[in-house]
């Protein structure tokens, strides 16, 4: 039997006194760091840091503006670009339908004509698309039958 041997016999063993100094000893550091080499280490940690959380307000300040341009994009952009018509269907201007007289066929023709009938304000040359002397729901049905098939057609 060694000196290094364990000599407990239990679950938990332990290093033997001696080894554990020698364990101690091998590991333990006595070399002086000056006090300007110990300010250096810790001046350059720091500044480390600091980069790294002015780098990460960076990616959260390009983050938060590109999401508000997207939202910026969907809200007022999107739907001026769409009203400009170039990805409109190309509806003859002259057509009936076009209550409004914006050139397109779209729904809010049908809207316009259904609040025009209900102000009384429509007259038949204007609004009856079936031609049966009546302006009523079943002109606007049609408008919005239009609309709707000049919508798919693009699709
Ligand atoms: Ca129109
Ligand atoms: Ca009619």
């Amino acid at each position: 039997m060694n000196e290094y041997e364990d000599k407990s016999k239990g679950d938990e063993a332990e290093a033997p006194g001696r080894l554990k100094g020698d364990i101690r000893a091998l590991f333990a550091f006595d070399i002086p760091v000056p006090a300007e080499a110990d300010e250096r280490v810790l001046s350059l940690a720091k500044a480390r840091m600091r980069r790294a959380r002015v780098r990460r307000v960076i990616v959260r300040w390009a983050t938060a503006t590109a999401a508000a341009a997207a939202v910026i994009i969907g809200v007022l952009v999107l739907p001026s670009w769409r009203e400009s018509g170039e990805n409109q269907p190309a509806v003859a201007s002259a057509t009936r339908e076009d209550i409004d007289g914006n050139g397109q066929v779209d729904i809010l023709d049908a809207f316009a004509l259904a609040r025009g009938i209900e102000a009384s304000t429509v007259e038949a040359a204007t609004g009856d698309m079936n031609r049966d002397g009546a302006v009523n729901q079943a002109d606007v049905d049609i408008v919005a039958m239009t609309a709707v098939s000049l919508d798919r057609g693009v699709m």
